[in-house]
């Protein structure tokens, strides 16, 4: 069904002379304006800082000294600087990670940065960090964990009151947020306020989910939530950044056991491809860390991923619809080390380089089937750099293909495919093929779309004629972009 705000969303500027042919409808669950918006980010960075960082822990147990946190060197300006390099069009940052530690001058515990010695008790890393990426045009987002070893009253009502306290705070206080990242852990033990018990909890009723979400809504319309099970973006399952294949952009979490699901009770084998028919858009974000643990360790300093592993993450990740979160953990001093800058910089080169010109651009293209025969649908919008526009077929039409003609051979290596996600996800198959000795060979062939489709070749070819063929489709295929590039 059609509704009136789904109708609104989905019409195209073409669709306003009178007599025009109306756009497909939409099929199956479609995003919302955040998701949109977040999807089009394509890859972020994380930033995991903060205690942990000086006591050489991934989890830390909550009765740390506030005294040896102190980043004397940090710059905000100089790390937000690094991940833009890398393209990075979002930074998240672990405002709060298990040890209950706050990176910003919070008013509901004494266990901050107010009780470092950093910046005499007046430092306030969450205040540098979306400062920094708003100066750089990066967005901005929070990782609060609900996990809290630190507080006296974790696993008790009063504990949510403070958890939600603390994501006011940083909702209201830092400028516009666009990722609200909740993480599912939850290991038992930790100090507690002196207590040095194990508290276990109920992951699906405890933390009331749905009155934090709401909470998050009302002071951060525009933000994304993510967690196990959105319920903006979902978790990929994985926390080595790699995608299913197929990964569908539906997704209708289960619980580990089979019951409901919730933020730490998820069945994750689900997680990585989705849901094909599912009834909610709920897209897979890629965690992962630059080095082997989330948080900086000067013994994993020669442990950096290569920017040829980064890369392939790209492909497994971005290339198949999902986002890449990219964790990147800030030193003792408050900077990225040059290990991480250099891979970095070399991931963002590769791109830049590869992605700067579609070499489909410029072709003659033409499909037999083009909704109502009306050149508003036709295939010359899958090549004309553009966003809003697409190719459309009638409605009952669901396998069909565009060709295209170049005035002379380019030779490439990457191909990338893109549905109008606004339309929902519509296509179950696509092949590419090279016109090559008078056939069509086959060079390509994906599943899933939706967003994005990366296929890197094993090596280059060469083309003067082209086709895209839509093999499988579970509604009229409405496709935004083919594109073909050499890779750098
Ligand atoms: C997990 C945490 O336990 C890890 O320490 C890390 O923060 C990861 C991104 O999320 O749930």
């Amino acid at each position: 069904m059609i509704t009136r705000r789904g109708f609104l969303a989905t019409a195209p500027a073409a669709w306003s002379a009178a007599g025009a042919l109306a756009p497909p409808a939409p099929y199956g669950a479609i995003p919302s304006a955040r998701q949109l918006r977040w999807h089009q980010m394509e890859t972020t960075a994380f930033l995991h800082f903060g205690m942990n960082t000086f006591t050489d822990r991934e989890w830390g147990y909550g009765d740390e000294d506030p005294s040896l946190f102190n980043p004397a060197a940090l710059d905000a300006d100089a790390i937000v600087a690094a991940l833009a390099d890398a393209g990075m069009r979002g930074v998240i940052l672990t405002a709060k990670h298990h040890d209950g530690f706050c990176l910003w001058q919070t008013r509901t515990t004494a266990h901050s940065v107010k009780a470092s010695p950093w910046r005499s008790g007046m430092g306030d890393v969450v205040r540098e960090v979306s400062a920094a990426a708003s100066r750089r045009g990066l967005a901005f987002g929070v990782y609060l964990s609900p996990w809290d070893r630190s507080q006296a009253t974790y696993g008790q009502p009063e504990y949510i009151g403070i958890y939600r306290a603390q994501l006011t705070e940083l909702l209201t206080g830092y400028g516009p947020i666009f990722e609200v990242w909740h993480d599912g852990a939850n290991g038992g033990d930790g100090y507690y306020g002196g207590a040095r018990e194990k508290r276990i909890i109920d992951k699906n009723s405890y933390y009331d989910w749905p009155g934090t979400w709401d909470l998050v809504r009302r002071l951060q319309p525009g933000a994304v939530i993510f967690s196990d099970v959105g319920p903006d973006v979902r978790w990929v399952g994985n926390e080595r950044g790699i995608a299913g294949d197929p990964c569908w952009c539906c997704y209708d979490p289960v619980g580990a056991g089979g019951g409901p699901a919730s933020p730490g009770n998820v069945r994750e084998k689900d997680s990585p491809t989705g849901t094909r028919r599912g009834s909610r858009w709920l897209p897979a974000e890629c965690d992962v860390s630059i080095r082997p643990g989330w948080f900086w360790h000067a013994a994993e300093n020669a442990r950096v991923k290569t920017p040829a592993q980064l890369i392939d993450l790209y492909y497994q990740s971005v290339g198949r619809g999902a986002n890449l979160l990219l964790n990147v953990p800030p030193n003792r001093q408050g900077m990225l080390s040059p290990e991480d800058v250099a891979a970095l910089k070399a991931f963002g080169d590769y791109r830049r380089a590869t992605f700067a010109k579609n070499l489909l651009a410029g072709a003659k293209a033409s499909a037999a089937e083009v909704r109502g025969k009306d050149p508003a649908f036709g295939p010359a919008h899958l090549i004309d750099g553009r966003t809003g526009t697409y190719w459309a077929t009638d409605d009952a039409v669901v396998t069909a293909d565009a060709i295209f003609d170049l005035p002379k051979p380019a030779r490439f290596r990457v191909i990338r495919v893109r549905e109008a996600i606004r339309f929902g996800q519509r296509l179950d198959g696509i092949a590419v093929d090279r016109w090559n000795a008078g056939a069509w060979e086959t060079i390509a062939t994906a599943s899933s779309v939706g967003p994005r489709r990366l296929i890197c070749l094993e090596r280059p070819v060469t083309a003067q004629r082209l086709r895209l063929r839509v093999t499988q489709a579970s509604a009229s295929p409405v496709l935004e972009e083919f594109a073909i590039f050499a890779a750098a």
